[in-house]
C-alpha cells in the first residue's frame, strides 16, 4: 500500500492567531476570520501548511517556533503608490493652508509640473535614494508588495528613469514591486501641440517604449477634467490592450467624468479614488469584477467633502481595497497603516474591511490574488508577526504597533536602518 511521504517543512510557527485573509465561503462573513491557536509552515518561499494546530499532519520539520498566541496576517499591499519622484511641494502645502486652490497653484505652474521638473532634473541616485526613503517607511509598517507609479516625467527618459528606478528598489528591498506606467498624468507644461497630440505621443511613442524595454506592468491614466478626457484615456487602454497590458485608473476623484464606467468597460483591475462615482459606476465595476481601491489621504489632504460611495459599493460587492496614494501633492502621507485608519475614520469601512483592503483586495486590485494576499497553501509566504493580539488594534492606532518580525517569500527580512 502506498504511503504518502510525510512533508518536508523548512519552517512551522505555532501557537499563533492566524488572520489568514482568504475569501468567507459566506460572503456575508467577516473577512477577517481568526485562526485562534494556529499553525503555519513554508517551504521553499511558499506557504506549505496553515490551519488549527490541532489538525497538523505528521512532517519533518527544520525550525519549529511557538509564537506564544501572537497575530500572524499576510504582507501588506500597497496598490497604489507615486513614491518616486524628486523634490518637495510643502511650500504648496502652505499656500494651500493659507486658502490658495490645487487649481490655482497648478496654474500658477507649480503642482504636477513642479514636480515634473525636479523630477527631470534629478540623477537617477538622487531619484533611487529621495524614493528609498519613503520605501523604508512602508517596509517598516510591514509592507511587503507594493506599487510604483511613473507619472512624474512625462517624457521617455524620466518616465524609463522612474520605471527604473522602481524595479531597483524592488530589487534592493528584497519586497514585490508592481509597475505602472502613468503618462497620461498631466499635459505638460512645455508640451506645444495639443492635449490629442500629447495622448497620441503616449500612445505610440512612451508607451511602446517602455514596454520594450520590459519596464512596465500595467498602464494608468489620470481621467479628470484637470487631467485627460474619457475619449483620450480610452486611446491609452486600447494602445495598452494591443501590448498584453492591463490597466487601472485614476477615476472619478474631483467630478463624475464616467471614469469608473470607463474603467469597467475596459475590464481595469481598478478603479481608483471614486470620490463622485455614480450608482451607474457603481453597477458598471460590480458586473466587471474591478476592484475600488479607495484613497482616503487625498481625499483628507484635500478637504474633500464628498466621500466615495461605500455603502453603495459595499451593496454591490465591489472588492475595497485600501492604498497611500504617497505623493507629493495630494496625498503626502508615506503611512498605509494611516490609511487603514482613515479608511475606518473618514469612509466609514470596518477594520476588517480595512485589513482586507490591504491584503487580499489589494492583491486583487494588481492581479496578484493567486499569488499572494491570503496565507493559503502555495502561495507567496509573506507573512508579519506583530507585537498584538488583535487585528483591530492595527487600524485603531497611528504609531503603534510595528510588525516585530517581516518575512518575504519565506525569508525573515532584516531590521531596517
Ligand atoms: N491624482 C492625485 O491626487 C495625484 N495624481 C493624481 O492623478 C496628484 C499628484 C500630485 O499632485 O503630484
Ligand atoms: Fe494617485
Amino acid at each position: 500500500m502506498k504511503t504518502c511521504a510525510m512533508p518536508d517543512w523548512e519552517l512551522l510557527l505555532t501557537d499563533a492567531r492566524i488572520a489568514t485573509m482568504r475569501a468567507p465561503e459566506d460572503p456575508g462573513m467577516s473577512p477577517c476570520a481568526v485562526i485562534e491557536r494556529g499553525a503555519l509552515a513554508v517551504t521553499g518561499g511558499r506557504i506549505a501548511w496553515v490551519g488549527a494546530q490541532d489538525d497538523l499532519p505528521v512532517a519533518n520539520v527544520a525550525t519549529r517556533r511557538s509564537l506564544d498566541g501572537r497575530l500572524v496576517t499576510p504582507g501588506l499591499i500597497d496598490c497604489h503608490t507615486h513614491i518616486v519622484f524628486a523634490g518637495s511641494r510643502a511650500h504648496e502645502f502652505e499656500q494651500r493652508l493659507n486658502g490658495a486652490s490645487y487649481a490655482d497653484i497648478a496654474a500658477a505652474g507649480g503642482g504636477i509640473m513642479s514636480t515634473v521638473r525636479a523630477t527631470r532634473g534629478a540623477p537617477a541616485q538622487q531619484l533611487f535614494d529621495e524614493s528609498a526613503q519613503r520605501l523604508r517607511n512602508l517596509i517598516r509598517e510591514g509592507v511587503t508588495t507594493i506599487e510604483i507609479k511613473s507619472g512624474y516625467g512625462l517624457e521617455t527618459l524620466t518616465e524609463q528613469r522612474m520605471l527604473e528606478t522602481a524595479r531597483r528598489l524592488g530589487q534592493e528591498a528584497g519586497i514585490g514591486v508592481v509597475t505602472t506606467f502613468l503618462g497620461a498624468h498631466a499635459l505638460p507644461a512645455d508640451w506645444t501641440g495639443t492635449a490629442d497630440d500629447y495622448v497620441r505621443h503616449v500612445c505610440e511613442d512612451m508607451l511602446p517604449a517602455l514596454h520594450e524595454l520590459n519596464l512596465v506592468d500595467a498602464v494608468d491614466a489620470y481621467c479628470e477634467t484637470v487631467g485627460f478626457k474619457p475619449a483620450q484615456v480610452q486611446q491609452v487602454f486600447a494602445r495598452a490592450a494591443e501590448l498584453g497590458l492591463p490597466v487601472r485608473l485614476h477615476a472619478d476623484q474631483l467630478s463624475d467624468t464616467g471614469g469608473a464606467t470607463l474603467a469597467a468597460e475596459a475590464n481595469a483591475l481598478s478603479a481608483d479614488h471614486l470620490e463622485y462615482t455614480t450608482e451607474t459606476g457603481v453597477g458598471a465595476l460590480a458586473a466587471a469584477g474591478t476592484v475600488a481601491v479607495l484613497l482616503p489621504g487625498a481625499f483628507l489632504t484635500l478637504r474633500e467633502q464628498q466621500p466615495p460611495p461605500i455603502a453603495a459599493l459595499r451593496d454591490a460587492g465591489v472588492p475595497l481595497a485600501l492604498a497611500s496614494d504617497c505623493n507629493p501633492g495630494t496625498s503626502p502621507i508615506c503611512s498605509l497603516r494611516a490609511a487603514m485608519h482613515l479608511g475606518a475614520a473618514l469612509f466609514r469601512l470596518t477594520p476588517a474591511e480595512c485589513l482586507a483592503g490591504v491584503t487580499h483586495n489589494a492583491a486583487r486590485a494588481l492581479g496578484l490574488l493567486h499569488d499572494r494576499g491570503t496565507l493559503e497553501p502555495g502561495k507567496r509566504a509573506d507573512f508579519l508577526i506583530w507585537d498584538t493580539h488583535n487585528p483591530a488594534e492595527l487600524i485603531y492606532w497611528l504609531g503603534l504597533h510595528a510588525p516585530v518580525e517581516r518575512y518575504v517569500e519565506g525569508s525573515r527580512q532584516n531590521n531596517l536602518a
